[in-house]
């Protein structure tokens, strides 16, 4: 199997997974597909992560991508062409992701996990509603949003109906990032709204775009089982430099035990610092049953701190 073997771990009904399978399909990679359990515990894949439990990660070998800003940034890094920015439109598409992952996202969820709750087993609210609600979740608060939630989203949803109006996708002919980061919302709420269909129907430049975006697929995915994918990190030895970052306004140093969290709360993973720069960190951990591998996430959106 190529070092370069890009292997998913996700599941089909996770959404921001789709954003993924999209960037996949855009790059038109083959790859692996381990499908992992919608809720914890995740014990195929703890070992890979040391923790980090949300979906999706990617693995290349014994290195191991958590998010998909960082994995969507190592598949443009390993496979450039097509690129994601076409035109030079590097950059600040990157920031696209902070308000389509971010408030737009909320709005989002909300809505479809009001859609959801009638049909939703009870261990799946109790996980889900305090994972993007916080602790104080309660099922009645947010069916009050719901409302607002859909206002926004229409006024969102508006947004970029208005930038595919003369455009095949979000930057021009070409797709790209920003075509990922909103498809797959687009995707969320017409699978999870009951009258998604009719919603979506008052934004008619976003639905040919959306066909557009459907018609690129996934790239061309193998299943894998979890197992396989435990022995191919467990034979494979972390492939990332190592990499200082002296600028880096935390002081964190090569070596330093740190841990690191997503800012939104969850299970810190801990090792020591292998790779730093603006955009990313690295640590190496070792684990008993797959044994040394990199463990990559993205900095904005993450918490880092020195243990040691
Ligand atoms: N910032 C993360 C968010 C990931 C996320 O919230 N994924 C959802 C699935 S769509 C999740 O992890 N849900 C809980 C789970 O799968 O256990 C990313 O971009 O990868």
């Amino acid at each position: 199997m190529s070092q370069d073997q890009v292997i998913l771990h996700h599941y089909p009904q996770s959404p921001v997974s789709e954003k993924v399978r999209v960037v996949l399909g855009m790059k038109n990679l083959a790859w692996k597909s381990v499908e992992i359990p919608r809720l914890p515990p995740k014990p195929k894949l703890m070992p890979l992560t040391g923790g980090y439990r949300l979906t999706p990660v990617m693995q290349i070998g014994a290195d191991i991508y958590c998010d998909t800003q960082c994995i969507i940034r190592a598949l443009e890094q390993r496979f450039p062409e097509p690129t994601l920015f076409p035109g030079g439109a590097a950059g600040m598409a990157w920031g696209v992701g902070q308000w389509t992952d971010g408030p737009l996202f909320q709005d989002v969820i909300n809505v479809a996990l009001v859609e959801m709750s009638p049909n939703m087993p009870a261990e799946f609210l109790a996980d889900r509603g305090p994972l993007y609600f916080g602790p104080d979740f309660s099922l009645d608060d947010i069916k009050a949003k719901y409302a607002q939630c859909l206002a926004n989203i229409r006024a969102q949803f508006g947004w970029m109906d208005e930038r595919v109006a003369a455009r095949a996708f979000m930057l021009g002919d070409h797709p790209g990032l920003p075509d990922a980061l909103a498809y797959y919302l687009v995707w969320f709420l017409s699978d999870r709204m009951a009258a998604g269909d009719e919603f979506l129907s008052q934004f008619r430049n976003l639905m040919a775009w959306e066909q557009r975006v459907k018609a690129i697929g996934h790239g061309q995915p193998e299943d894998m089982s979890d197992l396989e994918a435990l022995q191919i990190a467990s034979k494979a030895n972390p492939q990332t430099p190592e990499q200082a970052d002296p600028g880096d306004p935390l002081g964190l140093n090569i070596g330093d035990q740190i841990g690191i969290e997503p800012a939104s709360g969850g299970p810190q993973v801990t090792g020591r610092l292998h790779s730093l720069s603006a955009n990313h960190a690295a640590i190496l951990r070792q684990d008993d049953q797959v044994g040394r591998v990199c463990v990559h996430f993205p900095r904005m959106g993450y918490r880092m701190k020195r243990l040691a």
